[in-house]
């Protein structure tokens, strides 16, 4: 027997999933997966019936030996026991009735790990007590608020229209690893003789992806997109017809003009032919005049000046006339729920106050009034977040903290109340894509192991336990409400049926070069900075002590702190984790790779085996992110918490480091 559902793993993809069911309900012992396996659902014209090896590995994850399957309290012993639901939802309710009147004590944090209009459950709860909440983002805030200074709001062509582009250049979007449905439509093009310049540090896994490449100084692309603006200002080319369609346009003139093109690239460490590439690309030359469309990945916005960044990239599309065209645009993101209506949540109430994520530990030490009660589903923080063993402590100190799990994690073993809840495959929900117009179905098509509950319904328990309860609408009510969007036409059967639908988008954004700002105009970049390394310097170690920047890139079999195959970690968290360096970083010299080498910045020092990768860029370090503290393996213990220039986001990037024995 086979059923849809989908993917709701915090990827682009949000793939369209067949799940093929037994005959007869197999043992986990006689198979890991329970004799269930997942393939793409062919239908779904931007998935394609492909899955990733994490999608392929559902099916085993959610049978795991290492899966939460009953209420976990912490007894006077200090240890995690088995509960029944009434007892650890009545716990919860009691404690929260306590804070009732002092909802500032209260903090909610919600992460990645599962999205979509049910999920919206836990902010409809604490919005409705009006909890504290989260500030910023760890992920992709930064460019977020760039793309949003520039255009009014974030937005790109529709996914589809790539097809339309003569070139591509690709400015760190990892497509082997983070979207492999976009690199399928890179390849594709690639196929058709469309060229793609690719620009990053190296060690993005996207030679099969890549006819061109300038491998830039990381954090460095604001001075290259500045250096090809530059260009086309000295050459008069930008036209009346896109210069008039801005604001600001003869003061960013001025601006750029006072910044020699040696300088700008000397500050991302590229080179006159890169240049001259970069320009071909944008000047219509690769793509014998026909558009090029630019991809945006997220990790050139991890830096301080990461907003910045984003901005001359965006600068550069538009004034080389690739905005708001066909087969063009500046492909960064969108907002996975904004198809959907997803207002039941938010028009519940108000937080009392936000905590900063990027400096969570140091916010919530400094509390004034402090948190009590902490609750916590879809994330982990103590792992995921910088400054990784502060956070634990500070989440430690907190007098009651709930955590809805499936796997005991970094944050998870820090609660009094652990909740189960069910996974992927296993729970009804309805989502959208942070890259593509299409919206997704998940049926439930296996059944929730042991006692795990959706999450709709483990909020909804503690919500109708309160001693002045609070009113939870039908899940079905929910979904209906979701659809009731002006950007769907899809009933709720219909879209069972289907597994998806597209939103009603305009294929390409900006057209006419009218954009979302009261003046309709595009807004230029008032400011380039060129001091992003002195401003680090102070927290995130000095240049002259720790000379690497720290890029944690993502693993293929993880998603953020979540493993593909749990039955794996054990085997894999015994050996050291294995960081990569260019042949010609200057710390090797120095090394003796016969002894133990340990990565270190001055918040932490782990073992490491080092690995050299040739193409990367000499003064970098790359490690995977996705390891537990608990195994040691987890980057952000040595990570410094620092917020980018816009959007509240984490400078993860920014981080120096250095080798030594
Ligand atoms: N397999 C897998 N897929 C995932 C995830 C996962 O954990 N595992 N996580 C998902 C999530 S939450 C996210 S946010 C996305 C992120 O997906 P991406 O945006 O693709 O990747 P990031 O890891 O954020 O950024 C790393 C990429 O940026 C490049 N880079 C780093 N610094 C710079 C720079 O200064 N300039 C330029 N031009 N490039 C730079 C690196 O070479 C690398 O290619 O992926 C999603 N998909
Ligand atoms: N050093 C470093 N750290 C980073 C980054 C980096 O580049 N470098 N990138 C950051 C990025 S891009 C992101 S998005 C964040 C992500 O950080 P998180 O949001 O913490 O992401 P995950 O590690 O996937 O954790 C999500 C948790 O949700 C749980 N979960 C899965 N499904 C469900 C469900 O249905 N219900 C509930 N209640 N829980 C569920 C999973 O078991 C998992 O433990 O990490 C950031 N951390
Ligand atoms: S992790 Fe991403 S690519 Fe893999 S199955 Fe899920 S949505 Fe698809
Ligand atoms: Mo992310």
């Amino acid at each position: 027997m086979q059923r849809l559902s989908a993917c709701s793993l915090d990827c682009h993809g949000a793939c369209s999933l067949v799940v093929h069911l037994p005959d007869e309900e197999m043992s986990v012992h006689d198979h890991p997966a329970g004799g269930v396996r997942v393939s793409g659902n062919p239908d779904h014209p931007f998935t394609r019936g492909v899955v990733c090896v994490k999608g392929r590995g559902l099916a085993a994850r959610r049978l795991s030996p290492d899966r939460i399957t009953t209420p976990l309290v912490r007894g006077a012993d200090g240890e995690l026991h088995p509960a029944t639901w009434d007892e650890a939802l009545a716990l919860c309710a009691s404690k929260l009735d306590a804070l009732r009147d002092t909802p500032e004590a209260i903090l909610h944090l919600r992460g990645f790990g599962y999205r979509g209009a049910l999920a919206e459950a836990s902010n409809y709860l604490f919005n409705s007590l009006g909890a504290a909440r989260k500030r910023g983002s760890l992920c992709d805030g930064a460019g977020d608020a760039a793309c949003e200074a520039d255009f009014g709001t974030p937005d790109h062509n529709d996914s589809d229209d790539l097809a339309n582009a003569a070139a591509i250049v690709n400015w760190g979007k990892d497509l082997a690893r983070s979207s492999l449905h976009l690199g399928l439509m890179v390849r594709d093009a690639r196929k058709r003789g469309v060229p793609v310049l690719t620009i990053s540090p190296g060690g993005d896994d996207n030679d099969a992806f890549t006819d061109a490449r300038i491998r830039i100084r990381p954090g460095g692309d604001r001075f290259l997109a500045a250096a090809a603006i530059r260009r086309l200002l000295t050459d008069d080319a930008v036209p009346p017809a896109i210069s008039g369609r801005t604001r600001g346009f003869e003061q960013f003139r001025a601006m750029l003009l006072a910044h020699s093109e040696a300088e700008l690239l000397a500050a991302c460490d590229a080179t006159t032919e890169d240049l001259d590439t970069l320009c071909r690309w944008m000047r219509r030359q690769a793509g014998n005049g026909g558009p090029t469309a630019s991809l945006l990945g997220w990790g050139l916005q991890r830096y301080l000046r990461g907003g910045e960044s984003v901005r001359f990239v965006n600068a550069l599309v538009m004034l080389s006339g690739n905005m708001g065209v066909s087969g063009g645009g500046a492909y960064y993101g969108i907002s996975s729920g904004r198809s959907l209506d997803l207002s039941w949540s938010k028009k519940a109430g108000t937080p009392a106050r936000t905590f900063l994520l990027s400096h969570l530990a140091q916010e919530l030490a400094r509390a004034d009034p402090p948190v009590r009660f902490l609750w916590v589903d879809a994330f982990n923080p103590v792992n995921q977040s910088p400054d990784a063993p502060a956070l634990a402590r500070a989440v430690e100190a907190i007098d009651f903290t709930v955590v809805v799990e499936a796997f005991l994690t970094d944050t998870a073993r820090r609660a009094d109340v652990v909740l189960p809840c069910a996974l992927v495959m296993e729970r009804e929900e309805i989502f959208g894509s942070a890259y593509h117009n299409y919206i997704a179905y998940a049926a439930p098509a296996c059944p929730m192991p042991g006692q795990v509950r959706h999450d709709f319904d483990i909020a909804r328990g503690v919500a109708e336990r309160l001693a002045r309860p609070i009113p939870f609408p039908e899940r079905e009510e929910v979904l209906r409400q979701a659809l009731r969007s002006p950007y769907l036409e899809v009933s709720l059967e219909e879209l069972k049926t289907a597994g998806w639908a597209k939103a009603k988008r305009p294929s390409v954004a900006w057209e006419g070069l009218r954009f979302a700002h009261p003046d309709g105009l595009y807004h230029l970049p008032e400011a380039l900075h060129l001091d992003g390394t002195a401003v680090a310097a102070s927290d995130a170690a000095s240049p002259a002590d720790y000379p690497l920047h720290l890029l944690t890139l993502l693993a293929p079999d993880y998603v953020n702190s979540q493993v593909s195959l749990p039955a794996r970690q054990p085997a894999d968290n015994a050996a050291p984790v294995t960081v990569q360096v260019a042949p010609e970083c200057p710390a090797l010299p120095a090394l003796d790779l016969d002894r133990p080498v340990f990565l270190a910045s001055p918040h932490g020092r782990m073992l490491v085996q080092v690995q050299t990768l040739p193409g990367l860029h000499p003064r970098t370090v790359i490690m995977p992110r996705g390891g537990w503290l608990a195994h040691g393996r987890s980057p952000n213990a040595l990570i410094a918490p620092l917020s980018t220039d816009m959007g509240d986001g984490a400078a993860y990037y920014e981080q120096r480091v250095r080798l030594e024995n």
